[in-house]
C-alpha cells in the first residue's frame, strides 16, 4: 500500500508512503486517495481529513518514472488522461469536503504536491519543508488546480514569481507570503500538527463544512448571492446540536462539547 489510512479520533490521516520516491504520485497512489478522500467524505464519523507524507517529504508532484516509457520511446505521455481521471476528483474531493481538511506538511512539497496542499483548507508546515512550483522546470504550466488556488492564497504577483521564477519558498517565506497557516520547528511539529488536527476534529464540523462551502462558493458570485447563501446556510446551522450546544456552553461559562451533529 502507498497510502496508509489511519483513524486517529474523530480525524482520518492520509500518508502518501512512497518515501523512496518522496512520496511521488504514481497512479495506484493517486486512486487511492481519490478513495480515501471520498470514503471520508461519506463518512459522517470522519470531522477532519489531514494528507501528509512518510518520510522527509510531503509530495513531490507526479511520478515522472511511471512516464519513463513514452519519454524514452519519444512519445508524449497522455496528460489529459492523468490529469481528468486522477488530478481532477481529488481536487474536486478535497474542495467538496463537508468537513476541513489540512496539509501536515512535513517536508519537501514540489508540482502536484504543492497543489495537492493548496486544495486543502490549511496547511500546517515544518519549518524543514519546502515548497517549489516545479512544473516550469519540466516545461509544463502548472496543474491540478494550482493556478485556481494559488493566486487567490498568495495574490497574483507572487503566485507569478513562483510559477515563472520556481525557486523554492522556504517556510518563512511561505508563511510571509500566506501560503501556510502555521509552521512550527521540526521538532516540535508532529504533537503540534497533530493537536492542531484534533482540536479541528473535534469542532461543530456541519458548520466548519458549511463555512468553507460559502467562502469557496463566494469568491464568483455578488453580494446578494451571497447574503442569499449565508442566510440559507445559517438558517441549517442554527437547527443543529452542536448550535444549541455552543449557545449552551457560552450561557453556562464552560467549554462546548461539539458532537459534529
Ligand atoms: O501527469 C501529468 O499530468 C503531469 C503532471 C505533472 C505534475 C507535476 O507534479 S510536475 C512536477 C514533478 N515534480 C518535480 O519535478 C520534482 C522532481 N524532484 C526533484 O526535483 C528533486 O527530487 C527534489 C528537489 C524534490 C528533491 O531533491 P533531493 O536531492 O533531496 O532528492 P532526490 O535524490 O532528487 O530524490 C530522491 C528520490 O526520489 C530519487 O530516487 P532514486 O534516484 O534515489 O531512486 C528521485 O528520483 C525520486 N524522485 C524525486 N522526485 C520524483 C522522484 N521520482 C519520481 N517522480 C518524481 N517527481
Amino acid at each position: 500500500m502507498t497510502l496508509t489510512v489511519d483513524r486517529r479520533g474523530a480525524a482520518t490521516w492520509l500518508t502518501i508512503d512512497r518515501p523512496e520516491a518522496l512520496n511521488a504520485l504514481d497512479s495506484p497512489t493517486k486512486q487511492a486517495l481519490a478513495e480515501a478522500l471520498s470514503a471520508a467524505s461519506a463518512d459522517p464519523g470522519v470531522r477532519a481529513v489531514a494528507l501528509t507524507g512518510a518520510g522527509r517529504a510531503f509530495c513531490v508532484g507526479q511520478d515522472l518514472r511511471e512516464l519513463e516509457g513514452a519519454y524514452r520511446e519519444g512519445r508524449a505521455p497522455d496528460l489529459a488522461d492523468a490529469l481528468e481521471r486522477h488530478y481532477a476528483p481529488i481536487c474536486r474531493l478535497l474542495a467538496e469536503m463537508p468537513k476541513p481538511t489540512l496539509a501536515v506538511v512535513n517536508g519537501v512539497a514540489a508540482g502536484a504536491g504543492v497543489s495537492l496542499a493548496l486544495a486543502c483548507d490549511l496547511r500546517l508546515a515544518s519549518d524543514a519543508a519546502r515548497w517549489r512550483l516545479a512544473f516550469s522546470g519540466i516545461a509544463l504550466v502548472p496543474d491540478a488546480g494550482s493556478t485556481w488556488h494559488l493566486p487567490r492564497l498568495v495574490g497574483l504577483s507572487r503566485a507569478l514569481e513562483m510559477a515563472l521564477l520556481g525557486d523554492w519558498v522556504e517556510a518563512d517565506q511561505a508563511l510571509a507570503f500566506g501560503l501556510v497557516n502555521r509552521v512550527w520547528p521540526a521538532e516540535e511539529f508532529p504533537g503540534e500538527a497533530e493537536a492542531a488536527v484534533a482540536a479541528l476534529a473535534a469542532g461543530p464540523t456541519l458548520a466548519l463544512g458549511r463555512a468553507k462551502a460559502l467562502l469557496r462558493d463566494h469568491l464568483q458570485v455578488g453580494l446578494d448571492e451571497a447574503l442569499a447563501g449565508e442566510a440559507a446556510a445559517q438558517v441549517a446551522s442554527g437547527q443543529t446540536k452542536d448550535h444549541a450546544e455552543g449557545v449552551a456552553a457560552f450561557l453556562d461559562k464552560r467549554p462546548p462539547t461539539f458532537q459534529g451533529a
